[in-house]
């Protein structure tokens, strides 16, 4: 096949060359030379070694048509409300889990399944608020989807992700890859950072109420905002329900936790507790904060909480036994916890530095042996905007410059030693990315295994990266090697507003099944439950039951046919569909679009999904299934007919 070279190939090279120096270009080869198959082994029709290095160098795809990623790409999606799976380093996206949205595909907001997900877990105020508006909220802002650990590792039990928007937390279920939990945290005005507790197993979801509001926020205090607070929040990731919350001074950003399944901690801007942007730069540090959840877990037994909305929530501003508050220069952003299991990385935003924490100093400041910036044991000074750190497992941390637009690699121990006033550069090697990158990820860089293949830069601009689309232009996620040597950028991925954050999880971590037979926890238990109560079989169901004006339609379904070729409700009645999907072929999934009546379903393999609806609209109304299922997939449909009140 004739491939016409790109312009971002050819590009590419020369800002390579024009970057970094011909030794670092020289090395970076070298690197990638001694990279994982994935990089030189499987990039079709170049027949030598040097070649392969090149073309790897110039941003060709590294993963063959057929060949499998070696790495699964969990990414957000900012303000689509989504998750998204991609691989790596192919960064092929694989697929899209709807959370915090509406999608039109699955009809997730519109089953009773996923309206079920949608609305048990919102506080009854938020459930009054939405009852004029749909009953669920329309949009989301997931940032921060994290994976669950087991020993410092990921354990491809469930994802995690924030909500921003509507002060949500979500949980993936990574058998099916379907969002199965979600609640609203009571107290906290907006979650932003959150991460899962690494060790032994996680236990708590670690969550970041950004914004402070006055508690409870009822409309006192409208304009006091010496009155207002932010909220830390732990969550229990299994029950899916607050464990315990702490206040804090200044507002919450982005957190982290250690590996030793005690202490959590947050960046904190705005310690002026201003509410506009000139009052929250006023001053030159902010400041970390850390959590101890041994002294929390002891307070919560003793009872030194006040219950708010049913949570036990702790003081833990300035003073408090329960935190302790680390000065940071202007803003710090990014909180990232190395695999080494002792430093933990505080990114300035604000300031060009970021500050490295002694995790094995906390004792010591929470026992009052030492003063909170005895903690701080390296001060780098990396270049302008510092958002995000990710590591590669060998002392190595690669840190995102966002007004540089450039990933800055540098050495834990060479900036501890030159704190320590040794004179040495602890940056090794700068690469320019395109353009203003926010978070960026190493393969596995979030656990004790990361293994330094892979970086990607989540950049929040393309600019000229891609033909024009109009004025709004994707964000362009790099995909950067990192072996020994130095780093090259081998791919650029548009992507659609606006993943913020990334995990790179190893392929063998996730084993998601081909359908939903025998499936434990069923999202479908609800509806199979009531099948099975009025006699029907789900898996032969072809009934009309009507009790009142409440009519149930139960179908299944097998490749090109519903079970049901029509059936007749009465205007005004609520109907209820529920079809199973009996066909057992893998990748079979059938759907059901209620023309004109705004009803959309997925039906997985061996799975159950319903809707339910006012039949307020007479006439005839065709459904039809909306996944390519069959040769004879457009035939696969029936008609509702809804007879007009009084005829
Ligand atoms: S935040 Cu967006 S770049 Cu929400 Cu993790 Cu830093
Ligand atoms: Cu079933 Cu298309």
């Amino acid at each position: 096949m004739k491939r016409t070279k790109t312009a971002i190939e050819g590009m590419s090279r020369r800002a390579l060359f024009a970057n970094t120096g011909k030794g670092a270009v020289l090395a970076g080869l070298a690197g990638a030379a001694a990279g994982p198959a994935a990089l030189l082994g499987v990039t079709t029709g170049v027949a030598t070694g040097g070649a392969k290095l090149a073309r790897a160098s110039e941003g060709v795809a590294t993963v063959a048509p057929g060949q499998l990623d070696e790495y699964y790409g969990i990414w957000s999606s900012g303000q689509c409300g989504e998750v998204r799976l991609f691989g790596v380093p192919s960064m092929r996206e694989l697929m899209r889990i709807p959370v915090f949205n509406i999608d039109s595909a699955t009809g997730w907001g519109i089953t009773n399944e996923s309206r079920k997900i949608l609305t048990e877990g919102l506080t009854p105020e938020t459930k009054k608020f939405l009852e004029s508006r749909g009953g669920i909220w329309q949009n989301g802002d997931a940032h921060h989807p994290h994976m669950s650990f087991t020993d410092g590792t990921y354990d491809g039990r469930y994802i995690w992700i924030n909500d921003k928007a509507n002060t949500r937390v979500a949980r993936i279920r990574c058998d099916i890859m379907k969002t199965d939990k979600i609640i609203e945290i009571p107290n906290a005005s907006d979650i932003h950072g959150l991460r899962p507790q690494k060790y032994p197993k996680t236990k708590y979801i670690f969550a970041n109420g950004e914004h402070r509001t006055p508690l409870p926020n009822d409309g006192r205090d409208l304009d006091k905002p010496e009155n207002y607070h932010a909220i830390f929040t732990a969550l229990d990731g299994e029950e899916m329900k607050v464990a315990w919350q702490v206040i804090v001074d200044g507002n919450l950003d982005n957190c982290d936790a250690d590996y030793q399944g005690r202490y959590a901690f947050s960046t904190c801007y705005n310690s002026e507790e201003a509410v506009n942007l000139e009052g929250m730069m006023s001053k030159d540090t902010d400041w970390a904060v850390i959590f101890d959840t041994k002294r929390i877990e002891e307070g919560l037994a003793a009872g030194d909480y006040t219950e708010m909305k049913g949570v036990p929530v702790f003081d833990g501003r300035h003073g408090s036994k329960y935190t302790r508050y680390v000065p940071i220069p202007n803003s710090p952003h990014g909180i990232n916890t190395a695999p080494d299991g002792h430093h933990v990385v505080v990114n300035g935003k604000l300031s060009p530095t970021v500050s490295v924490l002694d995790v094995r100093k906390f004792a010591d400041l929470f026992d009052d042996k030492i003063q909170p910036r005895d903690v701080v044991v390296a001060e780098p000074e990396l270049g302008l905007g510092p958002l995000h750190t990710a590591f590669d497992g060998k002392g190595n941390c690669f840190t995102t410059l966002f007004i540089d637009s450039q990933v800055a690699k540098w050495n834990i121990d060479k900036a501890i030693a030159k704190f320590n006033g040794e004179e040495v550069d602890p940056i090794l090697e700068k690469i320019d990315v395109h353009y203003q990158p926010g978070h960026n990820h190493t393969s596995m860089g979030e656990t004790k295994d990361a293994d330094g293949q892979w970086l990607v830069s989540l950049n929040k601009f393309s600019k000229d990266r891609f033909l024009n689309v109009g004025p709004l232009k994707p964000e362009n996620d790099q995909l950067i090697h990192i072996g020994d040597g130095g780093m090259t950028i081998v791919h650029d991925g548009p992507t659609y507003a606006e993943p913020h954050d990334c995990i790179i999880v190893r392929a063998d971590v996730l084993n998601p099944r081909t359908n939903y037979a025998d499936l434990p926890n069923p999202p479908y238990q609800d509806i199979r439950d009531l099948m099975a109560s009025k006699g029907v079989d789900y898996l032969s169901a072809e009934d009309v039951i009507r009790e009142g004006n409440k009519v149930y339609v139960f179908m299944h379904s097998y490749a090109p046919n519903f079970s049901l070729e029509q059936f007749t409700v009465e205007e005004g009645d609520e109907v209820t569909i529920a079809i199973t999907n009996i066909d057992d072929v893998d990748d079979l999934t059938h759907g059901f679009t209620l023309a004109n009546y705004g009803m959309v379903m997925e039906i997985p393999p061996q799975g159950t999904a319903s809707v339910t609806f006012t039949a307020d609209r007479p006439g005839v109304h065709w459904y039809y299934c909306q996944w390519f299922c069959h040769a004879l997939h457009m035939e696969m449909r029936g008609r509702m007919l809804v007879k007009p009140k009084g005829v």
